[in-house]
């Protein structure tokens, strides 16, 4: 049986959404610009394809293909009502995604009222919003801050802030926000160099608050992203209550293949 799940990634031109992508992803699945003028006009869609067997003990034989897609949206250019409802909510609406992830940059223009727009109807289809501050460092600290502080009274006119852990502001079951740096920055004229930062964190906050099916999906669509399992191990096997000596088995022995070793702990522990 092959189960199809979709992801979203949506927000203005240029913000770093298909630089996210591949990051979240751990490879080059999506072409990104550093030309001023270039832009996606299309939908662009990436295809994942897994086979996974999801070592379930009730079964024998459980093994499904899931595939899927991630949308990577034209970057809204208009931020008109017609445009916003045209390119993201339609995608948003009828493919269901598992989570829907809205990039800006600090400084970057979005029109808040249609945001709000973005994030109240995907909060009552019960998809699952990650807003996330990406290039953190293009912009300066105050607009960094401006916009951290736009993400959070947003969201929490729908759900208040649960937690607020590792740069990640947790609201409920619904929402995150998060600030990446998703390819290393420099920056000479000002003397800056900074690494990759905050990308293992939002993927965390992001496992930690799906549940069941969608959990599965993000966890295939995060698979490759061998720097991220086996810097978080240790945390996932703390959420998912895997008992130490497995985690420590699956870290000194399963290398490159920790997703794979860990998914169907996780797997097992989320339809608990
Ligand atoms: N240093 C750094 N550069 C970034 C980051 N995100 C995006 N960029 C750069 O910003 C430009 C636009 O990024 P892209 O992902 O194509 O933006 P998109 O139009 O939103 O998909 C590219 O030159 C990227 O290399 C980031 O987190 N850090
Ligand atoms: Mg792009």
């Amino acid at each position: 049986m092959v189960q199809e799940s979709n992801i979203v990634v949506c927000g203005s031109a240029r913000v770093g959404k298909s630089t996210l992508i591949n990051a979240l992803c751990g490879k080059e699945l999506a072409k990104t610009s550093n030309s001023l003028s270039s832009k996606t006009d299309q939908m662009e869609k990436y295809m994942l394809n897994r086979d996974y067997i999801s070592s379930n003990e009730a079964s024998n034989s459980n093994e499904s293909q899931y595939s899927i897609t991630i949308w990577d949206t034209p970057g809204i250019e208009s931020w008109t009502k017609e445009h916003v409802q045209e390119h993201i909510s339609r995608i948003m609406l009828k493919s269901n995604p598992v989570c829907m992830i809205y990039c800006a940059s600090p400084g970057s223009f979005a029109r808040l009222d249609q945001l709000e727009w973005i994030i109240e109807s995907s909060i009552k289809s019960n998809i699952y919003c990650a807003l996330v501050c990406t290039n953190k460092y293009s912009g300066g600290k105050q607009s960094r801050e401006q916009l951290l502080k736009d993400f959070h009274s947003l969201l929490s006119r729908y759900r208040p802030m649960t937690k607020n852990e590792n740069n990640v502001k947790y609201y409920g079951d619904a929402a995150l926000c998060a600030t990446v740096n998703s390819i290393p920055f420099e920056d000479e004229d000002r003397g800056v160099e900074k690494g990759v930062e905050g990308i293992n964190e939002l993927l965390f906050g992001i496992t930690s608050s799906l549940k069941g099916d969608k959990l599965i999906a993000w966890c295939h669509t995060i698979a490759d992203n061998e720097s991220f399992w086996s810097a978080m191990a240790n945390q996932l096997a703390e959420v998912y209550k895997i008992a130490r000596p497995i985690a420590e088995e699956v870290l000194q022995n399963h290398g490159k293949d920790i997703a794979k070793a860990l998914i169907p702990f996780i797997i097992r522990a989320a339809f608990k």
